[in-house]
């Protein structure tokens, strides 16, 4: 029985705690905007409900996009199980994926506001389906019924990634496909973008699903503080860069406060030619941050790999001049904050930090301490540490082709990109 598996998280409701609705400019911009629900998390991002006879649930088993999925439940002859949802919508278009395994007089039902639109029996694979709604608040309804006799296949129907054409309501430092659910937690599920510094919200950010983008862009602002980031299943998060505009003393960070960022090897972190910074209050976790940033620069040293990468390191037109430098704040030659020993670096990005922090700086490719120069400082860092053949080698001490040991290869692109005229990243 294909239920094995699922959990019931339809009931009861979560509930929904709103920010007042970003002022769009046009009407005409307001209609792109939407909010996808792919049943990627392990509860209820949005108010769904469940009755009938026996309540959905979400499944890992079979899925149209990403890991889980949403599965009628299961009913006897004559029974119902019930998926429903009311949303706000903006006039526009609601689409989901369905798929239905059924004896042909047991039936998918799909209604708006208690109006049938479809139904659908038998063996029907995934396909998407697209409604039109008015703006209002709408009731979307998805019915597995059983008649009187017989079953055949599975005697169930699924749902997935399912599109409202409206906004939720979302702080102002974001917009596009998004939940905040209250809570300091953002979920996204769509395309979503970050305007401006979250600030005193300090989200806890999911991302999950592949279509799952989320696009770090503010307005002016460029440091961005989060508390926490975890992406899932497929998704991806982008520093955008400022292209031409961007200077050494002049470009974003992504804040991390609470030392907790996630990232599933089927996911990316891009930082484009923008930095990071991890605050932990305990051992943190430097190595893992590391194996995150080895992930992004990939076994072909290419910058094309999961994991934290940069998309501008990646490119051909950078000729692998760039790199993402990492390092356990304390542990630099000249670390950065006002607590800093010397007081070489008082901040990082602008960014007062303590010796507890771990740091990932878009910079030249041998660029060892981070301060964005190829530097004196570099080359006594690699002369001290180089020892050929031994393992636990870090970025910081040398380790330039990130394979987590001493090899001949750190020393040849350690020379080969050692160029002291390279203007500061
Ligand atoms: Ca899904
Ligand atoms: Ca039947
Ligand atoms: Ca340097
Ligand atoms: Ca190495």
């Amino acid at each position: 029985m294909l239920a094995g598996d699922a959990v019931d998280i339809f009931t009861p409701l979560k509930s929904f705690a709103g920010r007042r609705k970003l002022q769009i400019e046009s009407l005409e911009s307001r209609r792109l905007l939407t909010t996808t629900d792919g049943f990627e998390f392990a509860y209820n991002v949005l108010p769904w409900s469940s009755h009938g006879d026996q309540n959905w649930s979400i499944t890992p088993d079979i899925t149209h996009g990403g890991r889980t999925g949403a599965m009628s439940g299961v009913v006897d002859d004559n029974q119902s199980s019930i998926l429903e949802i009311s949303q706000s919508t903006d006039a526009g278009t609601v689409s989901f994926w369905r798929k239905v395994s059924s004896e042909s007089f047991d039936i998918l039902i799909f209604s708006i506001d208690g109006i049938e639109y479809a139904e659908w029996g038998g063996e029907q694979d995934w396909q998407q389906f697209s409604y039109s709604v008015d703006a209002g608040v709408h009731t979307f309804t998805w019915e597995y019924f059983k008649d009187d006799s017989l079953a055949q296949g599975s005697d169930a129907a699924w749902l997935d990634d399912v599109v409202f054409p409206s906004q939720q309501d979302l702080p102002p430092w974001i917009t596009g496909d998004a939940v905040w659910a209250g809570s300091h937690e953002l979920y996204v599920q769509g395309d979503a973008t970050i305007v401006a510094d979250p600030a005193g919200d300090v989200p806890i950010i999911y991302a999950a699903g592949p279509a799952a983008s989320l696009t770090i862009d503010p307005t002016t602002d460029r440091r961005i503080h989060v508390a926490q980031m975890a992406l899932f299943s497929g998704a991806t998060a982008t520093l955008a860069s400022m292209g031409a505009a961007r200077t050494a003393s002049d470009h974003r960070v992504l804040v991390v406060n609470d030392e907790s960022i996630s990232i599933d090897a089927d996911c990316k972190l891009d930082l484009t030619d923008n930095d990071l910074i991890v605050n932990y209050s305990g051992a943190g976790n430097a190595s893992g941050m590391e194996a995150l940033v080895r992930l992004g620069f990939g076994p072909n040293g290419d910058w094309l790999g999961n994991g934290i990468t940069s998309s501008v390191a990646a490119a051909p037109s950078s000729n692998g001049n760039y790199a993402l430098a990492i390092a356990d704040n304390k542990n630099l030659t000249n670390p950065f904050g006002s607590d800093a020993p010397g007081g070489l670096n008082p901040k990082f990005d602008g960014e007062n930090i303590d010796q507890t922090a771990v740091l990932i700086k878009f910079t030249n490719r041998v660029d060892l301490d981070l301060n964005g120069l190829v530097d004196a400082n570099d080359a006594a860092i690699f002369n001290g540490a180089f020892s050929e053949g031994d393992a636990g080698a870090t970025w910081m001490a040398g380790d330039v082709d990130l394979d987590g040991v001493y090899g001949s290869n750190d020393a040849a692109i350690f020379n080969s990109f050692y160029d002291e005229s390279l203007a500061q990243l």
